[in-house]
């Protein structure tokens, strides 16, 4: 998120963000007040990237659009994402770091293998071999940075629900926190973690996930922001105490759903 300051030109985001918040209706106006109130948020509202003025007022006027209710599900735990056609993908994908892509961790695939802890029955890591023969689903969904840019991808994986009924974690537990191969972390609410589209990823456009996109697996939330979805996952712990993040320790809001 280093480009987080890089300013839009004839945009003002504060300003941006308060014409919008008095255009929407509410309920919508409350939860998205609520829900940390960023230009990610208003881009996955209107669906418009917002990169200069004339965008800005694109998404005035589409929040101008909007009705009571229907908006007010996009920020229902237990609503769906948009999904979109194999033509919508971004292509080349963006990536995005704390630190430039050359420095992107360089994971072992031979000896690699995840570690589970926390409020949960089975312990013993999982190889790759083990993740890879779980069951898989593909989802083709925006992803959305809190800098202002999103994109289209297409990842497959297995459903973290179903990773977690095999872990026997206690899912009454609050949190999910995952640990990163070059120190990133993030720590998620048990309900996004069971939502249905939060997949423990394994492969980008039905690829290897490359080393850029976060190998050997992340963790894919299209139902919250993209600091939100932790790449080089080498540890998952279920947790009733807030562990934090690399983001949310710097202040970053802590739900950070869209
Ligand atoms: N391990 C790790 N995961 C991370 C990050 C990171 O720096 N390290 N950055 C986050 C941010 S801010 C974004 S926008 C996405 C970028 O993912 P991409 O490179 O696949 O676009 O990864 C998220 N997950
Ligand atoms: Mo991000």
């Amino acid at each position: 998120m280093a480009r987080i300051r890089k300013p839009i030109p004839g945009v003002d985001p504060k300003l941006l963000i308060k014409d919008a918040a008095r255009l929407l209706p509410d309920p919508t106006r409350r939860l998205f007040l609520r829900g940390g109130a960023s230009l990610g948020a208003l881009t996955f509202l209107t669906g418009c990237d917002i990169v200069d003025g004339a965008s800005a007022e694109k998404v005035l006027r589409r929040i101008s659009e909007f009705n009571d209710g229907a908006q007010a599900m996009l920020f229902n735990p237990n609503k769906l994402a948009p999904t979109y056609p194999e033509s919508a993908i971004t292509r080349p994908f963006p990536f995005n770091a704390y630190y430039p892509e050359d420095d992107a961790p360089e994971v072992d695939a031979a000896d690699f293998k995840l570690e589970v802890g926390g409020l949960i029955d089975n312990k013993e890591p999982w190889t790759l071999e083990r993740l890879y023969a779980l069951p898989r689903e593909s989802q083709i969904t925006r992803h959305i940075c809190v800098e202002g840019w999103s994109a289209v991808g297409s990842w497959q994986g297995v459903r973290l629900s179903e990773f977690l009924t095999r872990l026997g974690a206690d899912t009454r537990a609050k949190y999910v926190w995952f640990q990163c191969a070059e120190g990133y972390s993030t720590t998620i609410d048990m309900p996004t973690a069971l939502h249905p589209q939060t997949q423990l990823t394994f492969r980008f456009d039905n690829e290897i996930l490359p080393r850029k996109y976060g190998f050997p697996m992340k963790c894919r939330m299209p139902t919250k922001l993209g600091f939100k979805n932790p790449k080089h996952v080498i540890g998952v712990h279920v947790t009733n105490k807030d562990l934090g993040g690399y983001w949310e320790d710097k202040g970053y809001n802590w739900f950070s759903g869209l």
